[in-house]
């Protein structure tokens, strides 16, 4: 089952609105109504994501869980807890590393003593978390050099989610603690190998109801784990990239010299040319505009990083087209992934396409995987998407 993309969606100028939601749907809703599916129902609708490391392709995954499976039972949140305690264990000790790398002062001698506690423990967090670890972890934290130094975490690997947890620390240190839905979704281990998840989806009424059965599959987004994303790309009728829009001032845990939001366009590049993804649909999830958001606030510019934004931030402001510098960063790193979609191209490798397919539409919509709701409402419009592409391509041959 080929993912056919229907014209009306083809309209760049479209398809380029921020918030196109009900208009999409209503359109999609009259252009089948009278073309029931035939048997597309029988058949499994197959998502890859795709994305570096951290871009959030495990926290959908999660999403998908909670939102069409059952969540997490007691038992596997428990499970949770060491993967959470090895979180804020590599987060602190990472922090207290690099005081030194950055030339910073503790804000205590009482702060130098327990980072000294800190480095003299293994890598490895331990089991439990004693009332001697949690009260060094906590002066640390409340410390105003800590601080300092989380301030400037874009100059190093910092597990984007340290704030948090070391936030609801003192809630984590509780002997009965469980770890709530969203600690869960907070909570990182890197991916290797790949993995799936099935679940079932009820479709709309106006599309037929009933239910349809989708299959996700999540890969390693390090370097070295894409080499075995080939292996699932037979079948899949619809890729999710994500990409972080935060990561504009960080480079690459695995090669410290690349930016990692330039790592992403250009992993975007090779996905949108590969010819085994030619006939899946792509769609796009500008991801962690959270963080985005948090870091413009704080006084971070994409332009110190990306000098071409200065031009586009010109440009935006004169057609009034956005509001603030939030805004025009979003824009910005969206219209280099159109920009990569119209790029001519020619076949010069293995796994390229013969031509650009300029025929073909790419969806891009703004995210925030750890937020429920969000992901819900995104989720949604990709289902009815993906859903009514598949029977207009089934009935509308
Ligand atoms: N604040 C915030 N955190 C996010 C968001 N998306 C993901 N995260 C966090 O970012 C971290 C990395 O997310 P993962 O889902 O593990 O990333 P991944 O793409 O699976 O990474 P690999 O397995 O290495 O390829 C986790 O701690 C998530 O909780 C987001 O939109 N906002
Ligand atoms: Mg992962």
């Amino acid at each position: 089952m080929k993912l056919r993309l229907l014209r009306c969606l083809r309209n760049p100028k479209q398809s380029a609105k921020q918030n196109p939601r009900e208009e999409l749907q209503a359109q999609h809703h009259r252009m089948i109504k009278d073309n029931m599916p035939l048997n597309f129902k029988d058949t499994m609708v197959k998502i890859l994501l795709l994305g570096t490391a951290e871009s959030g392709k495990t926290t959908i995954i999660k999403q998908m869980r909670i939102l069409h499976i059952n969540g997490f039972t007691d038992d596997e949140r428990r499970e949770k807890i060491p993967e959470i305690y090895q979180n804020i264990h590599d987060s602190i000790i990472q922090l207290v590393q690099q005081m030194d790398a950055l030339h910073l002062q503790f804000g205590s001698f009482t702060s130098e003593r327990s980072a000294n506690y800190i480095l003299s423990l293994p890598a490895e967090a331990p089991e439990y978390f004693s009332e001697e670890y949690c009260d060094h972890v906590m002066t640390l934290w409340n410390d105003v050099g800590i601080r300092n130094c989380y301030d400037r975490s874009n100059e190093f690997p910092l597990l984007d989610s340290a704030k948090y947890f070391l936030d609801n620390f003192a809630r984590i240190c509780e002997i009965d603690y469980i770890p709530s839905t969203e600690d869960i979704l907070h909570s990182r281990k890197v991916t290797t190998g790949i993995t799936k998840i099935t679940f079932r989806v009820p479709i709309p009424k106006s599309l037929g109801g009933g239910e349809q059965e989708f299959r996700m599959y999540d890969v390693g987004g390090q370097r070295d784990e894409r080499n075995k994303w080939i292996q699932v790309f037979e079948g899949i009728q619809a890729v999710l990239f994500l990409i972080s829009c935060s990561e504009f001032d960080q480079n690459l845990r695995e090669d410290p010299n690349q930016n990692r939001l330039q790592e992403a366009l250009n992993l975007f590049r090779a996905v949108w040319q590969n010819r085994f993804l030619a006939s899946a649909g792509l769609i796009v999830f500008l991801n962690k505009f959270d963080i985005m958001e948090r870091k413009i606030r704080a006084g971070k510019h994409i332009v110190d990083y990306f000098p071409e934004f200065e031009e586009f931030s010109k440009r935006s402001q004169q057609q009034q087209s956005c509001f603030d510098e939030c805004d025009w960063t979003k824009m910005f790193i969206k219209q280099k992934m159109v920009d990569i979609t119209q790029e001519q191209f020619k076949r010069n490798s293995r796994n390229q396409c013969d031509l650009s397919y300029s025929e073909r539409e790419c969806y891009y919509h703004f995210t925030v995987a750890t937020d429920t709701r969000c992901i819900r409402d995104v989720f949604s419009d990709v289902q009815q998407m993906i859903l009514s592409e598949n029977m207009a391509g089934s009935s509308l041959l």
